[in-house]
């Protein structure tokens, strides 16, 4: 095997300690196969199309419109076409896990599930208002019936528009309505998206970005944001809390277990495994001092938030928490689940089980997980878990030794509460901040690590450029993740904002980068949006916001959704590493310029994130700018 310089591979003090050992130790993982794999030229730059037998056909991405497909598509078609697989794909994604938190929260109120419950009924409530259920004088469970009903249709309806297009500000709505993009339902704009990049269907890219748009509006103001706001009705809202992130939270002489995915329920049970005194008397019996239980990805940034339940670290970091040799089991469920981890889990006899029907592995032993009685799934992983202790340890165990504590948990709700204080909860603050220039805008850093680039670097240096310029950031998925173990998220990191926000944090004691919790959790930044365009001073629309979004090492088809859902919510959204299109061709220039031109935000792409910064800075100015509250 080739010697790697590791340290450019990552920043993660304890992703790079793991990688020495991998190194040492012979064990293969992304990080060594990126570095062997050479991307396609031309799939990066989205030249190529395989959609049918016809091809595959490969144009030239250094000179895209000197040849067409055999049915004779355009670069502009067969890139907008990849891309709308991409954002079909990364909408089902989100879109299914929140239809399964709908099934959950239907069995919840019919009684059939009874080990979770309506936890926060206020923000049930809330929810049910938002969407124009009377809740006055009704009963609980009255409310929640028609609540399942009306968000049902975010999913099944054919006509009409999705439930919560209610809470978009009416100008942004009058132009999606404009440009026929309110969702109807996603699985509707999902099959319709499919069927318009088939081949010998839509062939004008514009009018594919529109359907794109309208896919990816069904994730974001659909399917994602019934994930985030069923997840906070039945586990709880999250409010702040102190808690830790990286590798240091494994403990040698405890069976440690880690769960890894993107749905809260396997989390939610696994909790109350770990807490089961018969569980703890049995781990005890095999010698160790108790159970812990860590995150890691987006179901661990949601248990972080809820619970303070320690999180391990983020994508690029799953095969290398394994090469400690202290995880005695793994749990997973669906989504960004390294088929990679079985390898490094059979090295170190990590127990590794797959949980979801969605998601099997070859290879990987599987024990479902069914929500009506989802202890029979966890309780046994606990005991599989256990029993590794005993008898399957390595001889060697290495844990990094860094935990980083942070404050976590910033739901929309308490931003408001936070910074309205008790008896006027509102964003009227943050407007008024942001209007006298103390804030000057607000961005959105998300999204995933890459192998293709330097692990968490990027999010890192961003997130440090935004707020010393006075740009309050917010976050979630593995970026929030990065910036923890950073040490971001702490109110003393204030004094690395620049003086206005710094003065704001220090008033209200919160740091400058505030973790809202999981990628479908992204949708409270939509909410924090519509927000702050109905309190007022900010223009009518979330295109007038001083605001831009950011996914600095993204990798995942869920992230160019999600990036797309910002765009066209109005939002300027800037992302790294690669991006599938050829500067200088007709589609790039419609992501990347009249998108924002037609009342929507718009692509950016740097790599560099110092200029990523000032590229969602120079944005910000100039909303600021036509707002009239420049300097
Ligand atoms: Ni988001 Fe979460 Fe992470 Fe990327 Fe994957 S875990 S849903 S896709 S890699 S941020
Ligand atoms: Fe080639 Fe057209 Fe078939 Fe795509 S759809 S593979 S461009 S012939």
């Amino acid at each position: 095997k080739k010697e790697y310089n590791l340290k450019e591979f990552t920043t993660c003090e304890s992703t790079l300690m793991m990688l020495q050992k991998a190194a040492a130790e012979g064990v293969d993982n992304a990080f060594f196969r990126a570095a062997e794999m050479k991307p396609c030229p031309i799939g990066m730059e989205s030249a190529c199309c395989k959609h049918c037998a016809m091809g595959p056909c490969r144009l030239n991405p250094k000179d895209p419109y000197s040849r067409v497909g055999v049915c004779g598509a355009t670069i502009d078609t067969i890139a907008a076409r990849n891309f709308a697989r991409m954002v079909a794909s990364g909408a089902a994604a989100h879109t299914d896990h929140g239809m399964t938190m709908l099934d959950v929260f239907r069995d919840v109120v019919n009684g059939k599930i009874k080990d979770y419950k309506i936890k926060d009924e206020v923000k049930l409530r809330e929810v049910a208002k938002s969407v124009g259920i009377e809740v006055e004088g009704k009963e609980t469970l009255e409310i929640a019936k028609e609540l399942y009903h009306e968000l049902e249709k975010t999913y099944t309806q054919v006509e009409g528009e999705i439930p919560f297009a209610k809470r978009v500000p009416p100008k942004t709505l009058e132009t999606w309505r404009k440009l026929g993009i309110v969702p109807r339902g996603a699985m509707r704009e999902i099959m319709e998206l499919m069927h318009r990049s088939h081949m010998g269907v839509d062939q004008d890219y514009r009018n594919i970005v529109l359907q794109c748009s309208r896919t990816a509006l069904a994730d974001g103001w659909g399917g994602s944001m019934v994930a985030t706001e069923i997840s906070d009705i039945l586990f709880g809202t999250p409010k702040p809390l102190v808690a830790a992130v990286n590798m240091g939270n494994l403990k040698e002489d405890h069976v440690n277990i880690i769960v890894h995915g993107h749905e809260p329920n396997l989390f939610e049970s696994m909790i109350d495994s770990v807490n089961d005194p018969k569980l703890i008397e049995k781990a005890k019996e095999a010698g160790a001092k108790g159970i812990q239980l860590l995150g890691m990805c987006c179901s661990g940034a949601e248990a972080l938030s809820r619970h303070g339940i320690p999180h391990a670290g983020n994508f690029m970091s799953t095969e290398a928490v394994l090469v400690t040799g202290a995880v005695d089991a793994m749990a997973v469920d669906v989504q960004c689940i390294k088929q990679g981890l079985s390898t490094v889990a059979k090295c170190y006899g990590t127990r590794l089980f797959t949980t979801n029907p969605r998601c099997k592995i070859e290879g990987v032993e599987h024990i479902e997980f069914h929500e009506r009685e989802p202890r029979k799934c966890t309780d046994k992983i606990v005991e599989m878990a256990i029993e590794r202790f005993k008898n399957g340890r390595p001889d060697r165990i290495v844990i990094p030794p860094r935990r980083d504590f942070g404050v976590h948990g910033f739901s929309h709700e308490y931003i408001n509460y936070m910074l309205g204080g008790t008896f006027r909860a509102s964003y009227k603050p943050l407007n008024e901040n942001i209007i006298n220039g103390k804030i000057r805008g607000v961005a959105g850093v998300v999204g995933c690590t890459n192998p293709r680039v330097r692990q968490d670097w990027v999010h890192v240096e961003l997130v440090k450029e935004l707020i010393k310029n006075n740009v309050l950031v917010v976050q979630t998925g593995c970026s929030q993740i990065a910036l923890a173990k950073a040490g971001l998220m702490k109110p003393d990191a204030a004094v690395l904002a620049g003086d206005g926000l710094a003065e704001v944090c220090e008033a209200v004691g919160m740091p400058p980068v505030l973790g809202l919790g999981s990628c479908v959790d992204n949708s409270r930044i939509l909410i924090a949006c519509a927000e702050m365009v109905r309190i007022g001073g900010l223009g009518e629309s979330i295109a007038d916001l001083p605001v831009a979004g950011a996914a600095p090492e993204y990798m995942s088809e869920k992230a160019i959704c999600i990036g797309q859902y910002f765009v066209a919510s109005g939002v300027y959204t800037v992302f790294g590493v690669t991006f599938p299109t050829i500067e200088g061709t007709k589609f790039h220039k419609h992501l990347f310029e009249e998108l924002e031109e037609m009342g929507l935000g718009k692509w950016g792409f740097a790599t560099d994130p110092i200029e990523m910064a000032h590229k969602m800075i120079a944005h910000i100015d100039k909303k600021r700018e036509a707002l009239g509250i420049m300097g």
